[in-house]
């Protein structure tokens, strides 16, 4: 990929029919943990999320996934809500250590049940089931053994997508093997702000080249155990880095955060090898030599589009100090999640942001679909997630009221549009999320859902913001007020 510049921002959009194309996907998004629940029913032992949440101080407000939305529960009530809206694909994640406990041995037929009925339901309402294989929960046994700094893990995780291949291949026809692995590496092994919690850069380069290897083995046996109609993918959260100003110090910073948030994957996923500008920056940490012979090829693995999660843009500068007093939006940490980003600085884009506190800048979606288009041709591309959090409360009349989130949602979309008119194979959306739900380290007190959830009932809202999304989904179209009609808060 190109080093990440400014670009100018894109002509307003000023037709009046922005429709998507015919077959486009129109989907939700959510993520085991966040929303199942149920942490020690039918045989599920602990992921490192449930080691983590259960570890004083780590989750705000002492929140964890135990109950959580209690989807495992009521599944049902939430497909009926899906099919009420109208949208058409579903990506939920299976939980690993509700399939596989231990991260070894034979699948748990209970674990498995629960993901065929949920896809039963999905596909008798019309909902495509799209599976997330991996949202972020090792079990915890894996953990133990290392984890994703231990190249094993990645054998680990081979076995699991076939089990889990095997007893949903019949149901479910797209697949994606991890979420966000950058996430996975940096945050959970660098900065220690996501589970395990560790604090060693080295442990998260070792992370990062373990998870791009399980990717490339279960893509292997994926294709192998599923019919050949199946759609193979993963899902980045792309950084769309911008320098501050042009300046040579602002634009290399650009760069090696560039390197170290998305080419450290897109380089062997999708071209083979690791960047020679990452390998330098981090040459003072690592000689990378846990990357054997044949771990990029196997890597590079034939994918049928790239999940591609966006929310807000990185906007960077040369800073003077070292970096490890950082603070990024994702989290707060006395250590950076960026090995090779020293003398970084983080700014907050400048305009509206949502409760993470994260800029809404639909001009970075449209420049991030655009660099990807033309890094990557022909290869297409789903956004797997993007959405907001806002401070969303149930209203005296009972209803929830989110017209923010309607405009971020608008905003983005008419971006994506823009996009495909201008050239970008962009398949689908799924909004992120179906629910309100356990928003990692912030435990719950951040909203992203589309459906509020009353947590100490467990009872479901669908907020304004749903409505104005089914009306989307269904007509394919948005609206030319680009607004809800739905009222205020
Ligand atoms: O909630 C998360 C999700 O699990 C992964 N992508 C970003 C979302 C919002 O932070």
């Amino acid at each position: 990929m190109a080093t990440a510049t400014r670009r100018p921002a894109p002509e307003p959009d000023t037709t009046d029919a922005r429709t998507f194309p015919e077959g486009f996907t129109w989907g939700t998004a959510t993520a085991a943990y966040q929303i199942e629940g149920a942490a020690a029913v039918d045989g599920r032992t602990p992921s490192i999320w449930d080691t983590y949440s259960h570890t004083p101080g780590k989750v705000k407000n002492g929140d964890t996934g135990d109950i959580a939305t209690d989807h495992y529960h009521r599944w049902r009530e939430d497909v009926a809500i899906m099919a009420d809206l109208g949208v058409g694909a579903y990506r939920f994640s299976l939980s690993w250590p509700r399939i596989q406990p231990t991260g070894r041995g034979p699948a748990v037929q209970k674990g498995l049940d629960f993901y065929r009925r949920l896809a039963d339901e999905l596909l008798e309402k019309g909902i495509e089931p799209v599976a997330t294989l991996y949202h972020w929960d090792l079990p915890q046994e894996l953990e133990d053994a290392g984890g994703w700094p231990e190249r094993a893990t990645a054998d680990r995780f081979a076995e699991y997508a076939g089990l889990a291949a095997e007893a949903l291949g019949d149901r479910v026809g797209t697949w994606i093997t991890l979420n966000e692995p950058w996430c996975s590496a940096f945050l959970g092994y660098g900065s220690g702000v996501h589970a395990p919690g560790r604090t060693d850069q080295v442990a998260a380069l070792r992370a990062a080249h373990h998870l791009n290897l399980a990717h490339g083995k279960a893509v292997q046996v994926l294709r192998a155990a599923l019919p050949p109609a199946a759609r193979l993918s993963i899902t980045l959260n792309i950084h769309h880095v911008r320098a501050l100003t042009e300046q040579a110090g602002d634009l290399d910073a650009a760069r090696r955060i560039d390197a170290v948030a998305n080419r450290v994957f897109t380089g062997p996923l999708l071209g083979g090898e690791y960047p020679a500008d990452l390998l330098a920056d981090t040459a003072h940490l690592t000689d990378w030599s846990f990357v054997r012979d044949g771990d990029t090829a196997l890597a590079h693995q034939p994918l049928d589009f790239l999940g591609v999660n966006y929310y807000t843009p990185t906007l960077v500068s040369a800073a003077t100090d070292d970096g490890t007093h950082h603070s990024d939006g994702h989290g707060r940490s006395a250590f950076s999640p960026w090995p090779g980003g020293e003398r970084v600085a983080f700014h907050r884009p400048p305009g509206e942001t949502t409760a993470m506190g994260w800029a809404v800048d639909p001009t970075g979606l449209y420049d991030l679909l655009l660099r990807l288009h033309s890094d990557f041709p022909g290869l297409p591309m789903m956004i797997t997630e993007n959405g907001a959090a806002f401070d969303d409360y149930v209203n005296p009349d009972g209803e929830v009221h989110d017209p923010d989130r309607i405009a971020y949602l608008d905003g983005h979309l008419a971006a994506v549009h823009r996009a495909i008119d201008a050239g970008v194979d962009v398949r689908g959306y799924f909004l992120w999320s179906l629910l309100d739900n356990f928003e990692w380290g912030y435990g719950y007190s951040k909203r992203f859902g589309a459906v509020y959830v009353d947590y100490p009932t467990g009872k479901r809202i669908p907020k304004s913001s749903a409505r104005w999304y089914g009306q989307v989904a269904r007509t394919g179209t948005l609206p030319v007020a680009g607004g809800s009609g739905e009222g205020t808060r």
